[in-house]
């Protein structure tokens, strides 16, 4: 081995001490995460917006620092790298343990950059961060601020969307009245906080919603979009099925427009009372896709799992 190959493989091998240690839910030193945020940026900053992602994969929803219930998730889903997983946002906040939830997911992305695809939802923001508990939370573990300037500078590097097999368009919130295209949403510089209006927003914070065309959002950014808006978007870009994450839906997924839209929610048992199952979709290599539902980490005994009968979209 050359000196370079003896560098690169200690500094593998570091990495993956640390994601065992992060694996026990323990947080990282703060020099740790400096390190591992800026090689996650150089490997961000040269996705797309729209990141191509292949099949098998397996896609999840919101998070939420329910760390044990993101262990659960791999333990059923399989672990990284055996499994290729593609996460659709919302990291932080809310559950107790985001920085642990993060850093682990951003240390699995630089060990295996090519099997995890992690996109920015709404709460990977300075803003929200702030209201919701992940600036509090990075305080009291570390003592300061600087871990959360750290990851929230890194967040405005995430990609927005995913192309799963140019056909299932991933992303954590939902359409928008200024994007007609997939290269629209391309177009745009990204590296920036979620600002409160616009394409950017909107691909974070829009909701599907039963009535037709674009309505106001409750939340206060973003829109409501009907079936014929999703209908077009389809039809405009040749997709199958758009994938977002973004809402609490009580069996951990739902479809919506007559299954060209599905909200897929990966927390359990939300904020600890919600009492919702939790679910992630696997796109298997023939493309066909089964929900897998889970209800949170168990504290002894066997996972409760429902798998569901493959469908195929032909
Ligand atoms: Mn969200």
């Amino acid at each position: 081995m050359s000196s370079s190959d003896l560098v690169a493989a200690s500094a593998q091998g570091n990495l993956d001490e640390q994601i065992s240690q992060l694996m026990q839910c323990k947080p990282l030193s703060e020099p740790d995460v400096r390190a591992l945020c800026e090689k996650a940026k150089e490997i961000l900053m040269e996705e797309s917006n729209v990141q191509p992602v292949k099949s098998p994969v397996t896609i999840c929803g919101d998070i939420h620092g329910q760390f044990h219930d993101l262990a659960e998730l791999f333990r059923i889903g399989g672990q990284c790298p055996d499994t290729n997983y593609l996460f659709m946002g919302d990291y932080v906040d809310r559950g107790y343990y985001s920085v642990e939830t993060v850093t682990l997911l951003v240390a699995l992305k630089v060990r295996y950059p090519q099997r995890l695809t992690i996109l920015r939802g709404n709460h990977e923001s300075r803003q929200i961060t702030q209201v919701y508990g992940f600036y509090d939370e990075c305080l009291r573990k570390y003592g300061n601020a600087n871990v959360w300037k750290t990851f929230t500078d890194l967040f405005d590097y995430l990609p927005l969307t995913a192309l799963v097999e140019s056909e299932i368009f991933c992303l954590h919130g939902g359409l928008s009245p200024s994007i007609e295209t997939l290269d629209n949403v391309r177009s745009f510089d990204r590296v920036q906080e979620v600002p409160h209006e616009g394409a950017m927003c909107d691909l974070l914070w829009s909701d599907p919603d039963d009535r037709c065309g674009w309505g106001m959002s409750p939340r206060g950014a973003g829109y409501t979009f009907g079936q014929d808006i999703s209908e077009q978007f389809h039809h405009t870009n040749n997709l199958k099925l758009i994938a977002r994450a973004h809402q609490l839906v009580m069996e951990g997924y739902n479809w919506s427009h007559e299954q060209k839209v599905v909200t897929i929610f990966s927390a359990p048992n939300y904020c600890y009372r919600c009492g919702n199952m939790a679910s992630i979709l696997e796109v298997d290599d023939c493309r066909g896709h089964t929900f897998i539902q889970f209800d949170p980490a168990p504290r002894r005994g066997e996972p409760d799992v429902t798998r569901r009968t493959p469908d195929y979209f032909l």
